[in-house]
């Protein structure tokens, strides 16, 4: 463990005598315990105010939360410095050191001790995740909100009105660059007192291993999978250059960010029609239709993803989750619609928050939000300190992993799809290219967005030059471009919830590659024998046991414990996913012959 500034600091102040009156191991158990009840009394209220504020945008809920956030990064920064003192005792139990690690670490964006720093962060911090919520982009010069432009992306089809979306969207990032900019001067401040270089070196720290490794890992799992990427980005492109000719999408090149059937071409199933193998290789069904022609609204497209996971054997979910979540986007006020899973008290009240609209990617992340959920209630028991995921991607993954298990034959089961329609062996390419284009775009993008921000935090990216490396980073890994020249005061990252929420990212990268290790792992326990991407373990009470077992553990132990639990692997690996897509990669491969893949 690395002894921070602080600590150093105070034991060259102090005097001889006192410099041996090193603090005791039952003094920092009860420190730690102490620790937990400040931040458990500090959670619930602020979970509840930072509710009301996502779900009621108004200049009273931003102070409101602005305050609470003040208060909470004050009580985190305090306890962070004390733990501090805490770093050379001797004869530590495992639990107390990884409790006072944790203490040191899990902060998003730490204040220094300046006066007024933590109150100036908070407030630009309520400022920036408020004005993307209120943001608004225009589709043939008619106003969208966020929520429903979102969805558009998928569904329009005039590279035109895309543009004029994608560009008007990307204005809401414009005000937020010098907001911005302040916040990463007074977070890495803070991470300095901290002892981290900067606030990027703090969460790579967060993962059971040297941050340099952490970095090298990503490194390491994204050239496993990028070449499958990459012959994704090749066939797309050529479906797009003959859908659209060569004045909008050039044979060769990169792509046009717009034409991707999402705002950020981090999904692009929003075009799967686009690029879907004629005839019989094609699917045969689209799961929001099958929804609209059930008759399904938001709620039960909520119960669905409830019944998933109780087949599997958990509780259903509380009254309370129906009566307090928010499902669909009230008419009458300002609302954060990016969905969000929440646990309130730490218990029991959870809910979810989402502006559902009735299409497949809707299910999906529906899947996804109760993953959270599911993971929130299963490791309730723990003390405070370990109430989270084994590491953050696996609190995305869980979800995820669920929404693999929505194969065909688990659509006749819920009465989704009719047993007659249930596509044969032939569609198994239509199958598994239309999960390509939901998953394999994501690869670059989550590796790309903290390769921005923790160039960002570490001083190598200057604000003037935000933008250009943003731009910079989505033509080396995504191969994209944006739909014309950026004007001079572009802040592109701003228009992704994630930069202005400050939510760390890399979580999302490591969920790609861990719901496929626990897709592969649980189909294995199942006993499945066919092709991986048609085993769903719907039903399967024994791996569900088995996953509420490892979602039990919380944090309490380092990941690789948890993922050899569920696993029997203690390596995060990109090999699963690359097993699931292997018949559709060779497919592509041919599709490709004669093309100059890459950009
Ligand atoms: O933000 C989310 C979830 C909430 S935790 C809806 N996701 C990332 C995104 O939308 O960019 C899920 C996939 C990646
Ligand atoms: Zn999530």
């Amino acid at each position: 463990m690395k002894i921070s500034h602080l600590a150093l600091a105070a034991a060259l102040l102090l005097p001889a005598a006192a410099q041996a009156a090193e603090p005791t191991a039952a003094e920092a158990r009860a420190f730690v315990a102490d620790a937990e009840a400040q931040l458990s009394a500090y959670s619930d209220k602020a979970q509840r105010v930072a509710w009301v504020n996502a779900t009621y945008i108004t200049d009273d809920t931003d102070a409101m939360a602005a305050d609470a956030g003040a208060e909470g990064t004050l009580l985190q920064v305090k306890l962070a410095k004390q733990a501090a003192r805490f770093n050379n005792v001797t004869g530590l139990d495992a639990d107390t050191s990884r409790k006072l690690f944790l203490l040191r670490q899990a902060i998003v964006l730490p204040a220094p001790d300046t006066p007024g720093a933590a109150k100036e962060l908070a407030e630009i911090a309520t400022r920036l995740q408020s004005a993307y919520g209120k943001g608004r982009g225009t589709a043939r010069g008619k106003e969208v909100v966020g929520n429903d432009i979102e969805a558009l992306m998928g569904t329009e089809r005039d590279p035109a009105v895309l543009k004029e979306m994608w560009e008007s969207w990307h204005k809401v990032g414009t005000p937020m660059a010098a907001d911005y900019a302040r916040l990463v001067e007074i977070a890495n401040a803070g991470a300095k007192e901290l002892g981290f270089a900067d606030t990027g070196a703090m969460w790579r720290a967060g993962y059971d291993m040297p941050a340099a490794d952490f970095e090298k890992l990503i490194d390491r799992l994204l050239a496993e999978v990028q070449p499958l990427y990459v012959d994704l980005h090749c066939y797309t492109r050529a479906k797009l250059n003959q859908k659209y000719g060569d004045a909008v999408q050039a044979r060769t090149g990169p792509i046009r960010a717009d034409l991707l059937g999402n705002m950020w071409a981090q999904d692009w199933a929003g075009i799967y029609d686009v690029v879907a193998p004629k005839g019989a290789g094609d699917v045969g069904y689209d799961i929001g239709e099958l929804l609209v022609s059930k008759g399904a609204d938001p709620l039960k497209m909520v119960r669905y993803g409830e019944n998933f996971y109780s087949s599997l054997g958990f509780a259903p979910l509380p009254d309370t989750f129906w009566k307090r979540s928010l499902f669909t986007k009230p008419a009458d006020r300002e609302v954060v619609c990016h969905a969000s899973a929440w646990d309130i008290d730490n218990k029991d009240d959870l809910r979810i928050k989402m502006c559902i609209k009735v299409n497949s990617t809707d299910f999906v992340t529906i899947h996804h939000e109760l993953g959270h959920n599911y993971y929130q209630r299963a490791y309730k028991a723990q003390p405070l300190l370990y109430l989270n995921s084994a590491n953050d991607g696996f609190h995305e993954a869980i979800g995820d992993w669920a929404a693999l298990n929505v194969t065909p034959e688990y659509l006749v089961k819920v009465g989704l799809l009719d047993a007659a329609k249930v596509p044969d062996a032939s569609r198994d390419i239509g199958l598994l290219l239309r999960q390509a284009m939901e998953k394999v775009p994501g690869m670059p993008w989550t590796a790309l967005v903290d390769k921005w921000r923790w160039g960002v935090f570490a001083g190598a990216t200057r604000p003037a030059d935000y933008n250009k490396a943003w731009t910079d980073l989505r033509l080396k890994y995504q191969g994209i471009i944006p739909p014309g020249p950026r004007p001079a005061d572009a802040f592109d990252p701003g228009a992704k919830f994630h930069i202005p929420g400050n939510t760390p990212y890399a979580r999302y990268f490591l969920a790609r590659v861990l719901q496929f290790q626990f897709y592969e792992a649980a189909c294995r326990q199942a006993g499945w024998t066919g092709p991986l991407h048609r085993c769903s373990v719907y039903g399967d009470k024994q791996v569900g046991a088995k996953l509420n077992a490892m979602l039990a553990m919380g944090m309490s132990k380092p990941w690789p414990e948890a993922l050899k639990a569920f696993t029997g692997s203690d390596q995060m690996s990109g090999k699963a996913m690359l097993a699931y897509f292997a018949p559709l990669q060779a497919w592509l491969k041919q599709q490709n012959k004669g093309q100059k893949c890459g950009w």
